[in-house]
C-alpha cells in the first residue's frame, strides 16, 4: 500500500490506485536494473471534472494530447525511459499519425480488404506510421515506455502522486514534464450529487459552486519527488499576461522551468523560462513547410537543461 497525502483527501481515490503505483514501482526498478540513465514522467491531455458522482455532465480542459505524445517520442529518442500519464482518447505516441486518431471515416477510407485472403489491411505507406509501429514495439519490449490512462481530475491527481512516489528513488535522474491541461476548479467529491442533475430541479438555471483546486505543484516539487527536475506549462489566451504569469508561477511553486505558450500559437512558439533565463523556441517558415514539430526543438533544449542540473548536483 502506498502512502497517501492528505492534500488529496477531497479527491475521490481511484480503485486502481495501488495497481498503478505497483506497475510504476516495477517499471522504475527495471529501469534501475537496466541502468537506464534518465526517466521522465510526461502528462498529457485535459482533465474532466465531474458534476455528478455518476458522471453524465463534466467540465473539460482543452488539450488534444499532441504536445504530450510528440514530446514522449522525443524523450524516448533522447534515451529517457518514459511514463506517459494521458487522458483516455487523446493523442497517443506512435499512433498519432494513424488515420483513426483523427476520424473513423478517414480510417475506413484507408482500410482495404484483400480479395484472396479476405484479410483487412491499412493501405497507407506513410513512413511516420510505419516508424510509429516499429518504435512502439521496440520501446515497449525494452521496458522503456509505460502508459497510464486517466479521465477525471481525481484520477489524474492521485495517479500523478503515485507515479511521483514511485520515481523518488531515481532522485535527480527523474524529470517531471507537465503539459496536461489541469482544471483550476472542481466540486469536491463529497459535495457531488449521486445521480444525474434533473432539469426540473434546475428549471430556473443551474448554479454550480466550484472550488479552487489546491496548487499541488508545490507539494510535487517539495515532497512527492523532491530531487526531480520539474517542468510545468503555462497556457494563456491573452499574450500580454503570459510572461508575468509564468514568472510568478516559477517563484511560487519551486519548479525548475516553466514553458509558456499561447493557445493560438502553441504549435509554433513557446518560451522556456527558468530563474536564470528566458528563451523563445519557435519554428521558422522552412520548419513549417517541412512539417518540423516544435517538440523536436523543445525537448532537446529541456534535456540539455536537465543535464546541466545533473552536473550541478554530482
Ligand atoms: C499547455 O500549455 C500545453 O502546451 C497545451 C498543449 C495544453 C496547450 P495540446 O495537448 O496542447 O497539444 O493540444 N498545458 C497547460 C498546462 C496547465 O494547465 N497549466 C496550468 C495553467 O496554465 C498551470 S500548472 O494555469
Amino acid at each position: 500500500m502506498m502512502e497517501t497525502d492528505s492534500i488529496l483527501d477531497s479527491f475521490n481515490k481511484p480503485k486502481t490506485l495501488n495497481e498503478v503505483h505497483s506497475k510504476a514501482v516495477q517499471f522504475v526498478t527495471n529501469c534501475q536494473k537496466a541502468e537506464t540513465k534518465k526517466l521522465v514522467l510526461v502528462t498529457s491531455g485535459g482533465t474532466s471534472v465531474p458534476l455528478e458522482k455518476n458522471r453524465v455532465r463534466h467540465l473539460d480542459n482543452f488539450s488534444t494530447g499532441w504536445r504530450g505524445s510528440a514530446s514522449a517520442e522525443e524523450f524516448l529518442k533522447a534515451e529517457y525511459a518514459v511514463i506517459f500519464l494521458y487522458r483516455k482518447n487523446s493523442f497517443f505516441p506512435f499512433t498519432r499519425h494513424l488515420p483513426c486518431e483523427n476520424s473513423n471515416e478517414r480510417l475506413l477510407q484507408c482500410l482495404q480488404i484483400d480479395k484472396e485472403s479476405g484479410k483487412v489491411y491499412l493501405e497507407n505507406d506513410d513512413e511516420k506510421i510505419k516508424n510509429g509501429i516499429r518504435d512502439y514495439q521496440a520501446y515497449t519490449s525494452k521496458n522503456l515506455f509505460l502508459p497510464i490512462q486517466f479521465v477525471t481530475l481525481d484520477e489524474y491527481l492521485h495517479f500523478l502522486h503515485a507515479l511521483c512516489l514511485a520515481m523518488k528513488p531515481l532522485k535527480s535522474k527523474a524529470m517531471v514534464y507537465l503539459p496536461a491541461a489541469v482544471s483550476d476548479f472542481y466540486v469536491p467529491y463529497k459535495e457531488l450529487p449521486e445521480h444525474k442533475i434533473q432539469s426540473e430541479i434546475a428549471a430556473k438555471g443551474l448554479t454550480i459552486n466550484l472550488q479552487p483546486v489546491p496548487k499541488l505543484i508545490r507539494h510535487l516539487t517539495k515532497n512527492w519527488v523532491d530531487c526531480a527536475f520539474v517542468i510545468s506549462f503555462k497556457l494563456e489566451t491573452d499574450a500580454t499576461i503570459l510572461q508575468q504569469k509564468a514568472v510568478d508561477s516559477l517563484k511560487k511553486y519551486g519548479q525548475h522551468v516553466v514553458v509558456a505558450n499561447i493557445l493560438k500559437t502553441k504549435s509554433q512558439q513557446v518560451t522556456v523560462i527558468s530563474e536564470q533565463m528566458s528563451s523563445v523556441i519557435e519554428l521558422s517558415q522552412d520548419d513549417i513547410k517541412n512539417r518540423v514539430e516544435i517538440e523536436s526543438k523543445l525537448v532537446p533544449f529541456l534535456t540539455g537543461l536537465h543535464d546541466s542540473y545533473l552536473s550541478t548536483i554530482k
